[in-house]
């Protein structure tokens, strides 16, 4: 196909509840949107990346930047465009996987469309429905976070995740413990607020009996996490050291993560996000959905990737009302703690344009 239009959209996105992560705190998501037209169709994609560069070097505002002068012209100048060719087309821009992958969803989402596949058929999908769970921030007291599990709890999500950070973490993680009985799923989450030097103190986890840790060091430090991941019995699961199948490959054979959480616009898209999946799964390495307080645009595409067949662990794919009052497409709505995936062409849901338009931040910026 051939893209005629890319326009961007920054929408404000208020949070049902403050989202405290050992990096910041959020209680409006800024999240950027890529609208597509092209001559076969139209498309959306959203970008996963935050408002400040706090979990990874992409923000909001550099992945604008980054599509307009750099990655637009690219798809603009290309005679016909097709999904699978992006990672090639895109190669002269090094890194920018979010902003890559904002593109490629879109991309994809019309290509789809045109063709009546749905994103779930493209990718692989052996599932109609999945397994999920939720992340739960860090809470301003322990009894607040209880309260907050046991919401989760109560609405039947089948796994708990927290986010730890030094001085909120075995206490808290006890607790949750206690809260939901020993066979609960519970997970933990750092998102790389630990050193080396923790390694003791973090071993003390493993009495909570926790399905796994993430990514308690820094992104590039994967020789932390080997160590780490010998000294402790709780399995290490990497998160943002992941940006690539060859990153995730020579993680495992290091033996830094025995389980990974898969995030498409970390990796660069949907595809690299299947390779991924596929390299996990033939070394026998269980896989997880992670989440970035998507909408209900990537919300969709997600609870299709978390229907291929090495997703086997419950994902960060949680409802649309943990997130946000309203969504910008149909919500997404728990059924027995576990989330239908769509059917229908392309990401399966409609954009609630009018909504776009009345949250956008700043008026939309057509690229021609
Ligand atoms: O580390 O998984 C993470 C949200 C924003 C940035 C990083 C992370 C998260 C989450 C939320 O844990 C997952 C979700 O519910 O979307
Ligand atoms: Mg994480």
């Amino acid at each position: 196909m051939k893209v005629e239009s890319i326009t961007l959209h920054r929408v404000g996105m208020p949070l049902v509840r403050p989202f405290e992560t050992s990096f910041g705190r959020e209680t409006e998501r800024v999240v950027l949107l890529v609208h597509l037209v092209t001559d076969v169709g139209e498309g959306w994609g959203e970008c996963v990346a935050g408002k400040t560069p706090g979990y990874s070097s992409e923000y909001v505002e550099g992945c604008a930047h980054v599509i307009e002068h750099h990655l637009a012209p690219l798809l603009f100048r290309a005679p016909h465009v097709r999904a699978a060719d992006l990672e090639r087309l895109f190669a002269p821009v090094v890194g920018h996987r979010m902003a890559k992958a904002a593109l490629e969803a879109a991309v994809l989402d019309a290509e789809l469309r045109a063709s009546g596949i749905s994103f779930a058929h493209y990718l692989g999908a052996v599932r109609t429905e999945v397994d999920c769970g939720v992340s739960v921030g860090i809470s301003p007291s322990i009894d607040e976070l209880l309260t907050e599990v046991q919401g989760y709890v109560d609405a039947g999500y089948r796994r708990i995740k927290l986010k730890i950070k030094p001085g909120w973490d075995f206490e808290p993680v006890r607790r949750v413990r206690d809260l939901l009985g020993p066979d609960a799923a519970l997970q933990v989450d750092a998102n790389t607020a630990y050193t080396r030097e923790d390694i003791a103190h973090l071993s003390r986890l493993d009495d909570s009996g926790l399905l796994l840790i993430e990514q308690p060091f820094d992104e590039e430090d994967i020789a932390s996490h080997v160590v780490l991941a010998q000294a402790i019995e709780t399995p290490v699961c990497l998160d943002e050291s992941i940006v690539s199948v060859g990153v995730a490959i020579d993680a495992i054979d290091r033996g830094a993560t025995s389980i990974v959480n898969i995030k498409p616009g970390r990796v660069g898209g949907y595809l690299p996000a299947v390779a991924i999946h596929d390299a996990c799964r033939a070394r026998g390495i269980p896989v997880w959905c992670g989440g970035m307080l998507e909408t209900g645009i990537g919300r969709a595409m997600n609870v299709a990737l978390a229907a291929l067949p090495g997703f086997t662990l419950p994902g960060d794919t949680s409802a649309s009302d943990r997130y946000y009052a309203e969504d910008l497409t149909e919500p997404f709505v728990l059924d027995d703690g576990r989330l239908a995936v769509p059917t229908g062409p392309g990401s399966g849901v409609t954009v609630r344009t009018e909504l776009v338009r009345e949250w956008g931040l700043q008026p939309p910026v057509l690229l021609t």
